[in-house]
């Protein structure tokens, strides 16, 4: 018998994706779509949608009782830039939204459950380069501090209630589909789309400015290997650190201008310098890869190529 998903923030940038790998996994009819808002038009069309906020244990309750929900992926958060013009709203989100599932899984009323965190619980103390799994995680922002407090509460209901909970570090994740919102690494989406349209892009973050990255495919099959993987087998339940390439801006620049040579780039660096200066430039997802057999597919130039491809 196929088992029923529900995926609260599908219409975001990972859930969109999310939602459509899973559908074709296990059937449109199994993956619950749920959102605050309605999204992409292929995807509400592709299976059940049901509008949700996360920060409502009740309405989730409701939801998870009336499809016999058995996992939750919970991908609804502000993300860093954001969360630092609305600290309190940011909290709100990200804690309550990941107490509710935490609990409802306490309860036995769902048995596994996806939330992601993120290279922001790392901080301007943690050494940068292939910063390890255990280190000195001092977050210096608000998005950075509710995703080290949720690890630590992911570990904490594992520990005493035997939730099954799993969980990854995300690092900036470059899609095609839909737009990120309100991260520090949106850079690295938007410019493909302004090379496209207008051949010039102005970045908000230094040329030098190293950060850990992803292509989404592989975000993707990060996390749906890791909930897929048997329970003993998963070691940390706070958090995996994951990664798969890195690159600044001057560098993600020259491999466009591989495929359009008269594209140009300059820099206006903003708020957003600082939190992205607080964070890894590279990571070590050595665990991930001995624990569950973490490997990533895409590099800088093959992301380029998939980029290009799909938004032209
Ligand atoms: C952000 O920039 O806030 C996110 C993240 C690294 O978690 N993409």
């Amino acid at each position: 018998m196929q088992k029923s998903i529900l995926i609260i923030g599908a219409c975001g940038q990972i859930g969109t994706e999310l939602t459509f790998a899973l559908r074709e996994k296990h059937g449109n009819e199994n993956v619950i779509a749920s959102d605050i808002r309605e999204g992409n038009a292929e995807l509400m069309a592709s299976g059940p949608f049901e509008i949700l906020d996360a920060t409502n244990y009740e309405a989730i309750e409701n939801v998870v009782m009336h499809y016999e929900i058995e996992e939750v992926y919970l991908m609804a958060a502000m993300l860093s830039a954001t969360a630092e013009k609305f600290p309190m709203r940011a909290w709100n989100l990200n804690m309550n939204s990941l107490f509710n599932v935490l609990n409802l899984a306490k309860e036995k009323k769902i048995s596994k459950l996806f939330w992601p965190s993120s290279i922001a619980v790392f901080g301007p103390n943690t050494p940068k380069e292939h910063t390890e799994q255990n280190t000195i995680m001092e977050p210096s922002t608000v998005y950075g501090i509710s995703k080290q407090s949720g690890e630590r509460w992911c570990e904490y209901y594992f520990n005493k209630f035997g939730v099954d909970v799993r969980s990854v570090r995300y690092p900036g994740l470059i899609s095609w589909k839909t737009l990120p919102g309100g991260g520090t690494t949106d850079y690295a989406v938007e410019i493909y789309h302004k090379a496209l349209e207008e051949k010039k892009y102005s970045c908000f973050l230094k040329e030098d400015t190293l950060l850990p990255m992803m292509f989404m495919d592989d975000a993707i099959r990060a996390t749906i290997d890791i909930m897929e993987t048997p329970a003993e087998k998963i070691k940390i339940r706070s958090s995996y650190n994951l990664a798969a390439m890195s690159f600044n801006p001057s560098e993600i620049a020259k491999s466009i201008q591989q495929h359009i040579p008269e594209f140009k780039i300059s820099y206006a660096p903003d708020f957003r310098q600082q939190i992205a200066d607080s964070w890894p430039s590279s990571i070590n997802d050595n665990k991930a890869q001995e624990d569950w057999g973490w490997k990533p597919a895409f590099n800088l130039e093959k992301t380029t190529q998939e980029m290009l491809k799909n938004l032209k």
